[in-house]
């Protein structure tokens, strides 16, 4: 593409679309001021959100020194999304130590003690391009490292469970009725080569080769391979206990850890993931709650929304981003720092949050 056509193509939908921080950061005289081959490499980078002008973020990173390379552009929209000041270093710092925080949902009120829990962190391993520059052999060769690294979890009495692949042809292929059952359980993600964000970014390519899941045998800890990043690992159960929970996952993350190459990381932005929204701890940590006060009325869920963002806290239907509240007044919720705060953070906000919101809900 011709640089004045991209920066005209550029202009317009910053002007239809302020919300999409790739366009509104993108800066015309320093992509002409690149070389050939970089500015092919920004070109499949910034794809998405050329092609879909009402994305949020608008840009994938295609490979981990992406943020590096690119950093004239990245660096304010990360800042910009992760609310991070210009003047401020940013540096992301992890820590599972739970000790000194409060986690248990039933000391706020005994009726939380049942409450579905989820909680995962998405990783690259460093050697490999990320799912979105992956070639069809790239994605099932790193399918059979996940699985090898698998066949060793299989045999761990706290993590034994199975590997289920979508790849034509593979021994531990699914069949098309477990996929099913096993997307309306959430504990398998749906068809990618439906999401048109993803399409643009090269990170369906390929569908559905060098994709699966693994799950251990309580069904409490699951491993999606080849979803928008190499590895999505997550711990999920019923409960209050969110101090449990993240342990769970912890103990999961360290193992694979031990397993796998190197995950891509960095001193600055922690986790190297596909979306600059998933940097950092790279952690998404979500409770389904039942609010039916605090949604009566509020169908596309507006109020709510505007009474958990001071409390840091993002809110989603029920069935996922853009849904309304479920039966019962059923949402979804989430702290939405990720960058520049630890795991012991994001649980801290996650509780004190929740208990917050079920004090106005009861109130
Ligand atoms: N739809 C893309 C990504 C938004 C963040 N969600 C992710 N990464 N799943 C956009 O730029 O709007």
């Amino acid at each position: 593409m011709k640089s004045e056509q991209l920066i005209k193509d550029v202009h317009a939908i910053r002007e239809a679309h302020p919300e999409n921080l790739m366009v509104r950061y993108f800066d015309g005289e320093w992509f002409s001021s690149l070389g050939k081959p970089e500015q092919e490499r920004l070109l499949n980078i910034i794809a998405t959100g050329l092609k879909n002008p009402d994305s949020q973020m608008g840009a994938y990173a295609m490979r981990p020194d992406d943020y590096a390379l690119f950093a004239p552009l990245f660096d304010p929209m990360i800042r910009d999304f992760h609310s991070i000041p210009p003047d401020t270093k940013i540096k992301q710092v992890s820590d599972w130590n739970f000790s000194g925080i409060q986690g248990d949902l039933s000391a706020i009120d005994q009726r939380l003690a049942d409450t579905s829990m989820r909680v995962r962190v998405a990783r690259n391993v460093a050697a490999y391009p990320l799912p979105g520059a992956m070639s069809r052999d790239e994605r099932l060769s790193f399918e059979a490292l996940a699985v090898e690294a698998f066949s060793v979890l299989m045999k761990d009495p706290g993590f034994g469970g199975q590997y289920l692949s979508l790849t034509p042809g593979s021994p531990h292929q699914m069949s098309e009725r477990e996929y099913t059952s096993r997307v309306q359980a959430h504990q398998m993600f749906k068809d990618m080569s439906a999401d048109r964000y993803l399409n643009a970014a090269g990170i369906s390519a390929d569908w559905p080769h060098g994709r699966g899941m693994y799950v251990s045998e309580q069904e409490d800890f699951l491993v999606w391979v080849g979803e928008e990043d190499h590895l999505r690992i997550m711990a999920m159960r019923r409960g209050g206990d969110l101090k449990a929970l993240f342990t769970r996952l912890h103990g999961g993350l360290e193992k694979l850890e031990h397993l796998l190459p190197p995950f891509a990381m960095s001193p600055t932005y922690g986790a190297l993931n596909s979306c600059p929204t998933n940097l950092g701890a790279g952690m998404r940590a979500s409770l389904h709650l039942k609010l039916p006060s605090l949604t009566q009325g509020d169908a596309d869920l507006k109020r709510l929304k505007l009474l958990a963002q001071p409390l840091g806290l993002v809110v989603r239907g029920a069935a996922g981003e853009h849904s309304g509240a479920g039966e019962g007044g059923l949402v979804d919720i989430s702290p939405n720092a990720r960058l520049g705060v630890s795991e012991k953070e994001i649980l801290n906000r996650l509780y004190q949050g929740t208990k917050t919101l079920w004090a106005a809900e009861i109130r």
